[in-house]
């Protein structure tokens, strides 16, 4: 072994060498990689030592810059939202007034004005059942259902905002306070609401749904079918499949008390996802039912209030907020983890998993 502290030279300013110079570099610095190579003394005379001494200080240096890249980029990507400081309050759609009812109905149509950006048909808003119909299979029965979703709520109103200046909150449905009988909310109402349930009398288009015969959706247009470009009227069809009126089950008090009370993540969004969460379409029909189900408007306000129970579940245990587990996706069975990347197929950034667990802490900024 040679001896490296056995001074004959000092490297530091000999102009011949070239390991001179990296030395000299390092030697303002004041960090822990600089110490890695500022500790070992250049001082030698044998040609091959000062080689072996060369490599030894560059690959040090280039450890250091890996090590320090990837930190930078850990900590960037850690700190790349801003704080959130005052959270935006998601409301139920009864407690919005008359204004912005109207504003969000509006914001909603608006969206049919521009043209869609994901397939060279189509308009802005069949965006959204395009993406949900494609990636259906990895972000249903699985660990994805609430996190995803809670993204795609986020980007549909962040395209309101942006494109047709849409200033208010994403309202929630909240189904458990319309269990008695959820077809007569007033989410439907003609003239306040959404529209009610198709024309009992109209052809069936699509899953039992025939065309809505009121309010503001009525000369709505929809695009997807099964993957298909068929342009329809939006249908629904309360009650009407065959022996299965509208099940109230889910929506009641025991039910969303049963819901809350579950312990794990994967136990509470399997609940709410084979309970209420189906419960909605089973009960509407039509392009609800479908895996389009974007298409009605009034999936956005039914996810946000999964969202809303999810956000409720993450805040009444202390260790909630990124407790995360169950198969990744139906057909992949392995645990999905917090940095599982959420595929948005252009919709919008692809993100982790942990980019979306706390909302008031990350990319959104919002709560209930
Ligand atoms: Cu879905």
């Amino acid at each position: 072994m040679w001896d490296l502290k056995r001074p004959t030279y000092a490297l530091v300013g000999h102009d011949d060498d070239a390991s001179a110079d990296i030395e000299s570099k390092l030697q303002p610095h004041d960090s822990e990689c600089v110490g890695l190579t500022s500790g070992i003394a250049l001082r030698t005379k044998p040609h091959f030592v000062r080689n072996w001494l060369r490599y030894t200080v560059l690959s040090a240096l280039l450890l250091c810059l890996v090590v320090l890249g990837a930190g930078m980029a850990y900590t960037s990507s850690r700190e790349r939202y801003p704080p959130c400081v005052s959270p935006e309050k998601r409301i139920e759609w009864r407690e919005m007034n008359r204004t912005e009812q109207q504003d969000y109905i509006a914001a909603v149509k608006c969206l049919q004005s521009f043209p869609a950006k994901l397939y060279p048909v189509g308009r802005l808003s069949d965006d959204f059942p395009w993406v949900h119909r494609h990636v259906a299979r990895d972000i249903h029965n699985s660990a994805l259902f609430l996190p995803y979703h809670r993204y795609f709520i986020h980007l549909y109103h962040k395209t309101l905002r942006e494109h047709c200046r849409y200033h208010g909150t994403i309202p929630y449905w909240d189904w458990s306070r319309d269990w008695q009988d959820p077809s007569k909310s007033p989410i439907w109402d003609p003239v306040t609401g959404f529209g009610g349930d198709g024309d009992p009398n109209g052809t069936v288009t699509i899953m039992w749904g025939s065309c809505i015969k009121e309010g503001p959706f009525v000369d709505y247009e929809v695009l997807w079918s099964d993957f298909y470009p068929r342009p329809h009227c939006l249908s629904r069809g309360f009650g009407r499949q065959p022996g299965a009126p509208w099940d109230n089950e889910f929506f009641k008090p025991h039910s969303m008390a049963d819901l809350m009370s579950r312990d794990t993540f994967y136990d509470f969004t399997e609940t709410l996802e084979g309970g209420s969460h189906d419960a909605v379409p089973n009960g509407i029909n039509g392009d609800f039912y479908t895996l389009e189900s974007p298409n009605d408007p009034v999936f956005f306000l039914h996810h946000t209030n999964i969202d809303r129970l999810w956000w409720t579940w993450q805040r009444a245990k202390p260790g909630r907020m990124y407790e995360y587990n169950g198969p990744k996706t139906s057909w992949i069975l392995n645990k999905g983890k917090l940095d599982d990347v959420m595929g948005m197929m252009g919709l919008g950034k692809d993100l982790r998993v942990r980019d979306v667990m706390d909302t008031e802490n990350g990319m959104m900024c919002y709560g209930y």
